[in-house]
C-alpha cells in the first residue's frame, strides 16, 4: 500500500506536495519522493523514510516548479531499497515520471516483453517501473514529437491493455501536464479536487480525499475505475473513460483499516462504515450469545475504536480505554549480535489495570493477520486481571495473500490460514473469538455507496477479481517476501514488533 499525489498549481507546489504526503503517511512510511517540473527540467528528491526525515530545506528549495507528484511508499513484494523509491522517471518520449499504488500482477511478463519487443531495460524489482515503461513505450509508439489529451488517453487505454491488477497511478509528463488513472477494477482508491486561487483554478489528485481536505481542495469525485484525467500545464481539465470493460471492486480492507477514518473512497465515509462494522458485530454477538457475560469493551488502540465504540453501546456494555499507546516509541536498532531479542508490545501498549481486574472483557481490534499480536494482548489483559478475555475483530478471518499492492504476509504466516475459527481461538488464547462476517463487512462499507457492486475481498476469499493470479504467481509472491525478510534490518516499529513476535 502506498499513497500517491499529483498537484497542477499556479504557484511553486513543493510546499503543497509535502503537506498532502504527511497527511498519506499513514499509507506508507518506507520511503518517501517528490519530483517537480520547473519549465523543461524536472527536480527530484527520493530516498527511504518518512516524508519529515526525506526533505530537508535544501531539498525543499531544489523543488521548483508549479507542477509536481509525490509518493509514499510501503514495502510491496520486490520493493526495498532506495533506489525503488518513487516517483521514477523515463527520459523518453517527452520525459515521464509516474507515481503508483498497487501491484502488477503480470509484471515479469510485461518485464520480458519490454525488454524482447519493446526494447526497454527495467533497471529495479519494482513494478512501478513497469508501469511507467509501458505507458511511456505506448506514447512512443503514437510516434508523435507533440502531443495532445486525446494522445494520453489513447496510450492510457493501450496500459489497461497490456497491465493486469491494481494500479492507481499519476503521471507527470514534461511540458505537457499530469495524468493519473485508475485500474478497470478500481481496486485501490484516487480521487480527485480543485481549488479557486486569485491566480486561478488549481487540481489535485490524491490517494484519498483527506489529502485533498487539508489542503483546502474540494472532492470533486474518485476516478472511476477505468478511467484517466489529465490536467495540462494550463490548468485545462479533461477526462476519459480508457477501459473497454470496467467492474468496479474497491479493496475492502481500505475500510478495515487501511484508509485514514475522516477519508471518504468511492463515496463511503470510511469513518461510517466503521461504526457500521461495530454495530454489525454487535448483532452477531448478540445472535450468537443473547446471555453473554462480557463486561466491559475495550478497543486495542487505534484504528478499532471506531468499531468498539457502537458494538458496546449495541451490547449494551461499558467501553473503555484499557490500553494506552506509547506515542513516542523510538526506532528499533537490531545489531547483528542481537538477532534473537524480541521486542514485546508491552514496549508499545500498557494497559491500565483496573479496567481489567476480576472482569470479563471483550477486546476488539480491526483484523486479526499474524495473530502474534493479538495473542500478547490477550496475554496483556489476563496479566492485568481479566477473569475472561474474549476478543472480537471487525474484519472476517484473513485467510489469503493480498496480491494487489497490500503488505500482507504469506498465507502460512496468517494465524487464520488453513484454522478454524475456534483453532485460532486456541492459538491466541482467547477464551472466545468473534470474527466479522463477510457480508456484514461488506454491507457496512456498500451502505455508504449501493452502487458498489462487488468489492475486492480476497484476503478473506481467496478469490481475486482480476483472474490471472495462480498458484505458480503466489509461491513466487511468497518466495519475495521471504528473501526480502533476510535481508530487512531495519522496519517500522509495528513490523518489526510482528515479525520478532513471528518468531
Ligand atoms: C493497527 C491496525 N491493525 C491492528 C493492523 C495484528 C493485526 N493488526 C492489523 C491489528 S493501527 S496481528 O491501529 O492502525 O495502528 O493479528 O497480526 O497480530
Amino acid at each position: 500500500m502506498c499513497g500517491i499525489v499529483g498537484i497542477v498549481a499556479r504557484d511553486h507546489v513543493n510546499q503543497a506536495l509535502y503537506d498532502a504526503m504527511t497527511v498519506l503517511q499513514h499509507r506508507g512510511q518506507d520511503a518517501a519522493g517528490i519530483v517537480t517540473c520547473d519549465g523543461g527540467l524536472l527536480h527530484l528528491r527520493k530516498d527511504n523514510g518518512l516524508v519529515r526525515d526525506v526533505f530537508q530545506a535544501h531539498h525543499m528549495r531544489g523543488l521548483l516548479g508549479n507542477i509536481g507528484i509525490g509518493h509514499v511508499r510501503y514495502p510491496t513484494a520486490g520493493c526495498s531499497s532506495s533506489a525503488e523509491a518513487q516517483p521514477f522517471y523515463v527520459n523518453s518520449p517527452y520525459g515521464i515520471t509516474l507515481a503508483h499504488n498497487g501491484n502488477l500482477i503480470n509484471a515479469e511478463q510485461l518485464k520480458r516483453e519490454l525488454f524482447r519487443a519493446d526494447l526497454r531495460h527495467i533497471n529495479t524489482d519494482s513494478d512501478s517501473e513497469v508501469l511507467l515503461n509501458i505507458l511511456a513505450h505506448e506514447l512512443l509508439k503514437l510516434g508523435k514529437l507533440t502531443i495532445d489529451e486525446n494522445d494520453i488517453f489513447t496510450a492510457v487505454s493501450q496500459v489497461h491493455r497490456r497491465c493486469l491488477g491494481a494500479y492507481a497511478a499519476v503521471a507527470m509528463l514534461i511540458g505537457y501536464g499530469i495524468v493519473a488513472f485508475r485500474d478497470p477494477f478500481g481496486i485501490r482508491p484516487l480521487a480527485f479536487g480543485m481549488r479557486e486561487t486569485p491566480m486561478g483554478v488549481e487540481y489535485m489528485v490524491a490517494s484519498e480525499s483527506v489529502a485533498l481536505d487539508a489542503l483546502d481542495f474540494h472532492l470533486i469525485r474518485d476516478l472511476e475505475p477505468g478511467e484517466a484525467i489529465f490536467i495540462d500545464t494550463a490548468g485545462r481539465f479533461f477526462a476519459r473513460q480508457c477501459a473497454t470493460h470496467s467492474t468496479h471492486s474497491p479493496c475492502i480492507f481500505e475500510f478495515v483499516y487501511l484508509a485514514r477514518p475522516d477519508s471518504i473512497l468511492d463515496k463511503v465515509s470510511v469513518y461510517k462504515a466503521r461504526l457500521r462494522m461495530g454495530e454489525r458485530l454487535a448483532d452477531k454477538i448478540l445472535r450468537e450469545w443473547p446471555d453473554h457475560d462480557i463486561d466491559v469493551v475495550i478497543p486495542i488502540p487505534d484504528t478499532s475504536r471506531t468499531a468498539a465504540l457502537p458494538l458496546a453501546y449495541k451490547l449494551g456494555v461499558k467501553y473503555r480505554e484499557g490500553f494506552i499507546k506509547n506515542r513516542y516509541i523510538g526506532r528499533t536498532f537490531i545489531m547483528p549480535w542481537q538477532h534473537q531479542r524480541r521486542r514485546s508490545v508491552k514496549q508499545k501498549l500498557n494497559a491500565i489495570g483496573l479496567e481489567f481486574e476480576r472482569k470479563n472483557v471483550l477486546l476488539v481490534d480491526d483484523s486479526i493477520v499474524r495473530g502474534t499480536t493479538s495473542k500478547e494482548i490477550i496475554q496483556m489483559a489476563r496479566e492485568a486481571g481479566a477473569r475472561k478475555v474474549y476478543f472480537a475483530s471487525a474484519a472476517p478471518p484473513v485467510r489469503y495473500q493480498n496480491v494487489y499492492g497490500i503488505d500482507m504476509p504469506s498465507a502460512r504466516e496468517l494465524v487464520a490460514h488453513g484454522r478454524t475459527e475456534e483453532e485460532v481461538a486456541a492459538t491466541l488464547g482467547a477464551d472466545r473469538l468473534f470474527y466479522q462476517d463477510l457480508h456484514d463487512l461488506i454491507e457496512a462499507a456498500r451502505k455508504g455507496n449501493p452502487e458498489i457492486r462487488q468489492f475486492d475481498a480476497s484476503c478473506f476469499t481467496g478469490e481475486y477479481v482480476t483472474g490471472h493470479v495462480t498458484p505458480a504467481y503466489l509461491a513466487q509472491l511468497e518466495q519475495q517476501r521471504c528473501d526480502e525478510g533476510k535481508s530487512h534490518e531495519l522496519r517500522s516499529d509495528d513490523e518489526v514488533l510482528e515479525l520478532y513476535n513471528a518468531k
